[in-house]
């Protein structure tokens, strides 16, 4: 058997040598560019520069090295007869490996270097190596990530690995192309003034590589969000999820506004838990969901406690709706919730009566139990033809430096009800205005178009339960209207970002009024 051939070209060198000598005692011949070559060589390995089988030397600074038929040819020849014969008439031999990484673009414009520096780092042969190989998958295998090393030294490497390392190649190069398409479509760089850098919210490299393409059919759902749409759950790479890889313990099957709904109630659930002590100190949160929007939420000292205080704070709304509950669902709980027509309930675990009392008492009732996984880091949005992608809104109570600017300070209970209005605020759609008391909440209006009317809901839910009550807002007031109409209905405390042209008019107002005004400083839009 002919000896196979493994092209290593990387600009970060960590843990090439160890690779390459375990490529070298499992006899692969090793052929390199310079720096690479320069590593393997004082690694005391035999090892072939590049140069040697183009003929060529690298040139331009570097910026043609492996952009070669020698090369290409190598990696892109079908393993038959008339590709063979081809790359033998021009004394081409067969590479049956490529593991590159790319010139550190992201990191070179993440440090703030010069336009001509981030220009040089963009990378042309590494990608068209990529490529390259990607394509003859089937022949070649392709390494972008240290942790594929271990698989390609392997004796065989399956079809299936090798298809899903040439989909983490593409989905490699195609981050680094955007990020280039980033940077250059961001216009002309500032001249080098040495004026501080503006701090960059950009999609860090970081997040960007989980933008890979592959994708699998995760579940099946008989339609999508109305009877006459497709529809289908997909796992994005080998990402796992609460919800997505929860285990239905009983009722119907998931439909596809049960997913999302579940997985909104979810999040909300296991922030409230995470942040009132999980369970401890007696504190266990209910997160009731409709169309993607808490409807009622509670924390209470037990499942039963937190479920009926989150049920009976809007009555109307919670018909129907996707409920999560952070603490484990015994047979007591599972009979708390009868008498509620709801379509999930989601919960870490669910002992075996409680499993068999809803199968028999609530037989469409989804019964799910959370798997303990975190939830994703990316929050994408659909746009036609593409999507917005950003990192998921992380920002936590402990991340804000609250500030009082009212005369009148909350009172303690009063604090803690407005760190849990806040947090539940943030998981409502915008504008969304929550008010709570005693940590339950008390009235939601969400996903209003006007903040005054999400103000408007959230009172008239409220009623005469408002009297007393916090009221948190998850972007600021531009005019005082809201903490006018929160005074006349007897709310005690707000909590909003501040940051409006007229936070003067609105902290006047609250004065006025003997309310108590925090400001956190942090805008929390969910559109
Ligand atoms: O300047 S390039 O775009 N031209 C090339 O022909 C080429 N071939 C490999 N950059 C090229 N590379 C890149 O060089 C690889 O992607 C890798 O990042 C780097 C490794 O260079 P060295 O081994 O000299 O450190």
């Amino acid at each position: 058997m002919n000896t196979k051939r493994a092209l290593l070209s990387v600009s970060d060198k960590t843990g090439i040598a160890d690779f390459a000598r375990q490529l070298h005692d499992a006899g692969w011949e090793l052929v390199s560019t310079g720096g690479t070559l320069g590593v393997l060589q004082e690694a005391g390995l035999p090892v072939r520069a590049v140069s040697d089988l183009t003929g060529f030397p690298e040139m331009l600074d570097g910026r043609v090295k492996t952009l070669h038929p020698a090369i290409h040819g190598g990696v892109l020849a079908r393993r038959e007869s008339g590709h063979l014969a081809q790359l033998e008439q021009h004394g081409i031999g067969t590479i049956d490996l490529v593991c590159v990484n790319l010139y550190p673009f992201r990191e070179t414009v993440a440090r703030g270097a010069p336009d001509t520096e981030v220009i040089e780092n963009i990378d042309i042969g590494g990608p068209a190596m990529i490529r390259s190989a990607a394509k003859n998958h089937e022949s070649v295998l392709i390494l972008v990530d240290p942790a594929d090393y271990a698989l390609a030294v392997q004796p065989s490497v399956s079809a299936a690995d090798r298809r899903r390392l040439a989909a983490k190649a593409y989905a490699h190069t195609s981050a680094y192309d955007a990020a280039i398409t980033a940077y250059l479509s961001a216009g002309q760089p500032p001249q080098q003034t040495g004026a501080p850098v503006q701090e960059s919210r950009a999609l860090p490299a970081e997040l960007a590589e989980q933008l890979t393409l592959d994708l699998q059919r995760a579940h099946e759902v008989r339609y999508g969000e109305n009877p006459h749409q497709h529809g289908a759950i997909y796992r994005w790479g080998d990402q796992r999820g609460p919800v997505l890889d929860a285990q239905v313990v009983a009722g119907k099957p998931m439909s596809f506004n049960n997913y999302a709904d579940a997985d909104a109630a979810w999040a909300l659930c296991a922030e409230l838990a995470a942040s009132h002590g999980n369970g401890q100190a007696g504190q266990v949160a209910c997160v009731a969901v409709k169309h993607a929007n808490p409807c009622g939420v509670a924390l209470g000292s037990s499942v039963t406690e937190a479920w009926t205080q989150a049920r009976d704070a809007d009555t109307l709304s919670v018909f129907g709706g996707v409920v999560a509950v952070s603490g484990p669902v015994d047979l007591e709980a599972a009979r708390s919730f009868h008498g509620t027509f709801l379509e999930v309930l989601i919960a870490p675990a669910v002992s075996t009566e409680a499993v068999e009392w809803f199968a028999a008492k609530k037989p469409d009732l989804r019964v799910l139990v959370a798997a303990s996984a975190q939830a994703g880091q990316l929050d994408v949005r659909p746009l036609s033809g593409g999507f917005a992608v950003q990192g998921r809104d992380l920002r936590r109570w402990e991340d804000l430096c609250p500030e009082v600017v009212t005369a009148k300070p909350p009172t303690e209970a009063q604090w803690q009800d407005l760190r849990f209005a806040w947090e539940v605020a943030k998981y409502a759609r915008s504008n969304a205005i929550v008010l709570a008391r005693a940590r339950v909440t008390v009235g939601i209006g969400a996903g209003a178009v006007s903040r005054i009317w999400a103000a408007e809901r959230a009172v008239a839910n409220a009623g005469a339960a408002a009297q007393g009550a916090v009221m948190a807002s998850e972007a600021f007031f531009p005019f005082d209207d809201v903490v006018r109409l929160a005074g006349e209905h007897g709310v005690a405390a707000i909590i909003q970002p501040g940051g409006a042209k007229r936070d003067p008019e609105v902290i006047a107002a609250a004065n006025e009024l003997g309310l108590s005004m925090v400001l956190t400083g942090s805008r929390h839009f969910r559109h």
